[in-house]
């Protein structure tokens, strides 16, 4: 395991990641709260006592702000909720600031951008594509996947033949910020990949459309400098996503590996299936990592919804950002965590 102490303290990129997080903290504590436009019509129910409504979206981490807003334009205006997700995450990876998704995704250690995605729709489809190269909404293609092939998941280069065979355009994900990084990694790290509750920010999101269908997406640049040809948790259907509309959905950001290891995606709906609530569900989860694997350098947040909108968020280090939107609100919530309890 890649040791959080041993990291060289003049990475750029660890730096970039803590002041950016330094002020994400100020502004969860200062309650960032984004107001939609006019109030819509929502679907409200009850569970217990506690009101719920739909539509609504959840995402990871603070870029699930823009990506929520997105979503919501789709939802509240009678759209499906795969086409919201589709939208919303599309979002994060057309920043080019943004250094964990799409373009300016921190490369592999040999330099190269490759990205991981999935998506899956109320029926139960999914599409996946994973150590795709050069091309900026791996999300498109991942539902291209899911649409027009009999197949859930193409990998590297076969996935590119596809997706230019569908007309996306090849494009330089490679930003020059991303390259600085990158080199000043390369003076540092002896060519080994670092892992650390930093460095990684995926975007996940669920959404709940006005008909109470629900539909994810996942989509990731995965972790930074990773070996080359290294595929997360983020395009594994019930590793980084899952979503099963008689129950609800969870996804996953942090160490894909950890995720991969316990499937925790599925894990957290199938939890929900036999009665736990999200935020039981998430919980129960994490537990499951930290009893067997040594969970003090890494980080994983994981989000659930159920089928009527209720929602749960849970990470193993504090730190975990989510943004929730509905009937006309979209906050931005640090998660409860394992450590620090
Ligand atoms: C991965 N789970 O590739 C992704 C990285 C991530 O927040 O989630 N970052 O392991």
């Amino acid at each position: 395991m890649w040791e959080l102490d041993k990291l060289p303290n003049h990475i750029k990129l660890l730096e970039m990641a803590l002041s950016r997080r330094k002020f994400l903290n100020t502004s969860i504590l200062g309650s960032a709260t984004l107001i939609l436009g006019c109030k819509e019509e929502v679907n409200t129910s009850f569970i217990g006592e506690k009101k719920i409504a739909f539509p609504m979206a959840i995402s990871t981490w603070n870029h699930g702000l823009i990506a929520n807003e997105e979503a919501m334009k789709i939802i509240t205006a009678g759209g499906r909720a795969l086409d919201a997700v589709e939208a919303g995450v599309k979002t994060a990876e057309a920043d080019a600031e943004g250094t964990s998704v799409g373009i300016g995704g921190l490369p592999d250690r040999d330099g190269h951008v490759t990205l991981d995605a999935c998506i899956m729709d109320e029926h139960g489809n999914a599409g996946s594509v994973c150590f795709l190269e050069d091309i900026i909404h791996p999300i498109s293609v991942a539902r291209k996947i899911m649409e027009d092939t009999p197949h859930v998941i193409l990998a590297g280069s076969g996935a590119l033949q596809f997706a230019l065979s569908k007309g996306f355009k090849r494009e330089k994900l490679l930003t020059e910020k991303s390259e600085i990084a990158w080199r000043q990694w390369m003076k540092e790290a002896e060519y080994k990949p670092i892992i650390n509750i930093e460095n990684h920010d995926t975007i996940s999101q669920i959404a709940i459309d006005k008909d109470g269908n629900l539909s994810g997406a996942c989509t990731t640049s995965g972790l930074a400098y990773k070996m080359r040809g290294r595929v997360g948790d983020s395009p594994i259907i019930g590793a980084g996503l899952f979503i099963d509309n008689e129950v609800g959905g969870a996804c996953a950001t942090g160490l894909g590996e950890a995720v991969l290891k316990t499937l925790g995606s599925f894990l957290i709906v199938e939890l929900m299936r036999n009665g736990m609530t999200p935020q039981e569900a998430c919980e129960e989860a994490i537990n499951r990592i930290v009893k067997k694997q040594d969970y003090k350098n890494f980080q994983i947040g994981y989000l659930a919804v159920d089928k009527n909108g209720n929602y749960g968020a849970y990470a193993i280090h504090s730190g975990f950002s989510f943004a929730v939107a509905y009937d006309g609100k979209n906050e931005l919530i640090e998660a409860p965590s394992f450590v620090n309890k």
